[in-house]
């Protein structure tokens, strides 16, 4: 396979005004027309008619009404034309029953859907499949199906047809279809201007009980943002589908958001609170696309951060104001570490927006998504809230209706603060997480903190120049009084000195309040000095963050030393848990520890090869250690917490039910599972069902409740997903590979299903100490089942591969047994350029 490079960069022969399709609907023999506007780009390179076009057959071609005969090629097809407009018109034919990779057109439990984003378009018609060429389209589906779905705003529909224009240029990657039988949940919303929209959510006949919470969210999404961004909806109608099998969690189509079922349908009875908080942020992450990614949209793929950070940044805004701000922000940059920073470590490093790519699909990844959001809060941080908004302002005006780059993102900034954000777009372009050392002085009332940058080699950047990176910096008196409330010092240099004057004694330093910036501290520090934090900073990230760290050198300890749990980490985390006056969302965040994959890191880094059973040894033990001391605290909460009030997936009953399940599975280590056997048999939702089958299986209790689980939701897929994730996931390591080899054995188990193969190979992934035992079944069982998956799935087979990324922190046997698996796949014949790419970048 080709890499291509963001240098090339081209702008497009031809552009389009507009765009007619016909669509013929069959499951072998789908007829798509295209009658197509094309023109001459007077600022493009000139010569034939490029067109993209996979896995279709054509069956006529003409220009301005003559048959013409391209030359095709697998890729798509060239043909001479008139340097003038003209018009192109062709028929194809595709066969969307046999689409097993989800790209394009494609069925989906006997329902037409499409995904088109990044380059499904060429799949349905021959096409400039790129989203730097922008037309208004116009649709008619024509098929006995119940519902026919498209873009923009309903035309006239009849028997057996249904035509949709869309007023609103657009690339093709943002175009979608659907029919089937479906049934939508509707509602309206009218828009500050006074408009009324109509809102459908649609789902297969079984599943309308469980579009409220969507429907809910997808209101609150857009009234957002008109008051936070002044962004108002511009269709008569806002449709969103809900598909069992999609690769993605769910897509942006303009007016016509597709959806995985587990990212929309929610019910108290089959889904978790934090299903029903990922389903709304996911709904306003498809609904911010609108304007950031639609109306604005990238250039090209290379420019995926601009669509993706910035609508990730918006939807964690969002999150933040409708639930916790501290409490979003801690589960963000603990998704962040384990995810993204874990990605810019290894080989699979590459900037928020890459210099090249093979497949851009292998490109949705946590850099481009979560690290490009990190990167908007940076320059919010830097330039303050008003000039932001001032600059988004800018952005919307200047920028609507088209194909927009990171430069051009950059420049309103530029232009509305007057700043040179040169330096800044560094953080664009170089892989690699920064890491900071801090080192102080205190003299004379004088108070001094230092900071030295380095950001260490990633593939193919070895020397990377200092960025600027803003440190939310607070300073606390040894008697715990704050002395210099949160400043935000802006660090643009490789060593900088930054001093605080008139301190009556040293200060205790609180560094990178908020999580300012997406780089790693390192400072030597005492585990007082952060047992003091974790009781007195005053900002609730900086606080978790201390315990977090006393948790991770309590382990580290007993891993690398046998040392004992340490006492003064569970002294302080239970004073923590006991403190009435803390959030109790917040308080169960603070009980969670380090992950196998954080601690493995951590030795790593610090010259340990990490022993993963070792690691999952240390946890246990520190679980059990915890359990003892805090037993009464334990069921004092556990009571407290219980929630009698009807459901609610609110932030704070869903802070309360977290508490109360963090109380239960440290009764759960000295009970023998009796406690979660109780709330497995009563729990009327599934927060409370799922937690206790956690702790039964757990506590190798979990025989009866995995019948009764099966046996109470075998017609749920979505639950039935819970039900294959959870015993792959606590399996014990010496179980878990044959636990997944198992229920690939059961007749529920499909791998045309990327859900349900995510449920059972991904959880082998989860379950770090299993994956990795030193016998190696967990890479050999999932070699086995990314081989049989890349036929049929390049997209999810690519992705799924990166749970061997980090390979080379392991000793010799380990990598050895990778590096034959990540050899065996890339001997498989005839294997797709998607897991080609991926498993090339793994092996280095
Ligand atoms: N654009 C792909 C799905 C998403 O990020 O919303
Ligand atoms: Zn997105």
């Amino acid at each position: 396979p080709q890499a291509i490079y963001l240098a090339d960069y081209t702008p497009p022969a031809h552009l389009v005004d507009h765009v007619s399709l016909t669509f013929r609907l069959d499951p072998e023999k789908t007829r798509v027309l295209s009658r197509i506007s094309f023109r001459p780009n007077p600022e493009g390179p000139g010569g034939p008619l490029r067109l993209d076009g996979e896995d279709l057959t054509l069956i006529s071609a003409r220009i301005d009404g003559a048959e013409v005969t391209p030359q095709v090629t697998p890729r798509g097809l060239t043909m001479e034309v008139p340097d003038a407009p003209f018009t192109w018109e062709a028929e194809v034919e595709i066969a969307p029953i046999n689409n097993t990779a989800l790209e394009g057109l494609y069925m989906s439990n006997g329902m037409y859907c499409t995904q088109c984003e990044a380059e499904g378009f060429r799949k349905i018609t021959y096409y400039p499949d790129r989203p730097d060429v922008m037309a208004t389209f116009d649709v008619r589906i024509e098929s006995d199906e119940k519902i026919k779905l498209s873009n923009g705003n309903p035309g006239q529909s009849g028997d057996g047809f249904a035509e949709w224009h869309d007023p609103w240029p657009k690339p093709a990657y943002l175009f979608a279809l659907v029919a089937g039988d479906l049934i939508n949940h509707p509602d309206t919303f009218t828009t500050k201007s006074g408009k009324d929209v109509e809102l459908n959510i649609w789902v297969r006949p079984g599943d309308e009980h469980k579009c409220a919470f969507g429907m809910e969210a997808l209101k609150k999404s857009m009234k957002w943002d008109e008051d936070v961004y002044g962004r108002e909806y511009d269709l008569d109608i806002f449709n969103i589908v809900a598909v069992d099998d999609f690769n993605m969690g769910a897509m942006e189509n303009k007016g016509l958001n597709i959806f995985n079922s587990s990212a929309v349908l929610a019910s108290p009875e089959t889904s978790t609170d934090m299903n029903f908080e990922r389903i709304e942020a996911i709904i306003a992450h498809e609904y911010f696309h609108n304007w950031t990614g639609n109306r604005i949209t990238c250039r090209d793929w290379f420019q995926l951060c601009l669509k993706e950070g910035l609508t990730v940044f918006r939807d964690a805004q969002f999150t933040a104001d409708m639930r916790s701000e501290p409490v979003k922000r801690i589960d963000d940059v603990i998704t962040l570490r384990a995810r993204q920073f874990r990605e810019d470590n290894g080989p699979l490093a590459h900037p928020v927006r890459p210099a090249s790519f093979v497949e851009i699909n292998n490109f949705y990844t946590a850099t481009v998504y979560e690290k490009g959001a990190e990167l908007i809060g940076m320059l919010k941080t830097l330039v303050g809230d008003e000039a932001y908004y001032k600059a988004l302002d800018l952005y919307f005006e200047r920028h609507d209706g088209d194909a927009a780059t990171i430069e051009d993102w950059l420049k309103v900034f530029e232009d509305t603060t007057g700043r040179d954000l040169a330096q800044f777009k560094r953080w664009y372009e170089d892989a690699g997480t920064p890491r900071v050392a801090v080192s102080e002085d205190y003299a004379d009332g004088t108070y001094t903190l230092t900071f030295e940058q380095h950001t260490p080699p990633t593939p193919g950047q070895d020397d990377k120049p200092p960025r600027v990176i803003p440190i939310a910096v607070g300073l606390l008196s040894p008697n715990g009084d704050e002395v210099q409330p949160t400043k935000v010092l802006e660090m643009t240099e490789a060593r900088q000195s930054f001093t605080f004057d008139n301190l009556s004694s040293k200060p205790i330093p609180s560094i990178l309040r908020g999580f300012s910036a997406p780089v790693i501290i390192e400072r030597d520090t005492s585990n007082d000095e952060r047992a003091f934090l974790l009781a007195h900073d005053t900002d609730p990230f900086n606080k978790w963050e201390a315990g977090r760290d006393l948790a991770r050198n309590a382990l580290v300890a007993m891993i690398r030393d046998g040392a004992a749990p340490d006492e003064a980490y569970i002294d302080a985390v239970h004073t923590v848990a006991r403190d009435d006056s803390l959030d109790p969302a917040f308080r169960a965040l603070a009980l969670g520890l380090p992950s196998q994959d954080d601690l493995a890191q951590t030795l790593f880094d610090t010259g340990t090869t990490p022993d993963p059973q070792a690691i999952w040894d240390a946890i246990e033990t520190l679980r059990h250690a915890r359990a003892e001391r805090m037993q009464d605290t334990a069921t004092r909460l556990y009571a407290q917490f219980q929630v009698s009030e009807p459901y609610r997936p609110d932030a704070e009953q869903s802070g309360a039910r977290s508490l109360a399940n963090a109380a239960l599975s440290l009764i759960n280590r000295l009970d023998g599972g009796a406690q979660a056997q109780k709330q497995f048999d009563t729990a009327d939702n599934m927060t409370q069902q799922l937690a206790a089958f956690s702790c039964l299986l757990q506590a190798g209790k979990g025989d009866a409740a995995t019948r009764a689980f099966y046996d109470q939701w075998q017609n749920d897929r979505l639950v039935i997903d819970k039900w294959f994730m959870m015993q792959v996931v606590h399996a014990a390591p010496e179980d878990a590979a044959a636990t997944a080899a198992r229920l690939t054995e059961h007749p529920d188990f499909t791998m045309k299903n990327p859900n349900r193969f995510r449920a059972t190979l991904g959880a082998l992934t989860m379950n770090a100490a299993g994956f990795h035992h030193v016998s190696g079944a967990g890479y050999d069982r999932l070699a086995d089942w990314l081989i049989r998956l890349d036929p049929l799935n390049p997209q999810t087979t690519a992705r799924m591969c990166s749970a061997f990324e980090t390979w080379r922190r392991y000793d010799d046997t380990r990598q050895g047994l990778i590096k034959s698996q990540l050899d065996r796949i890339l001997a498989t014949p005839n294997l797709s350029p998607d897991t080609t790419e991926m498993v090339t970048r793994i092996r280095g």
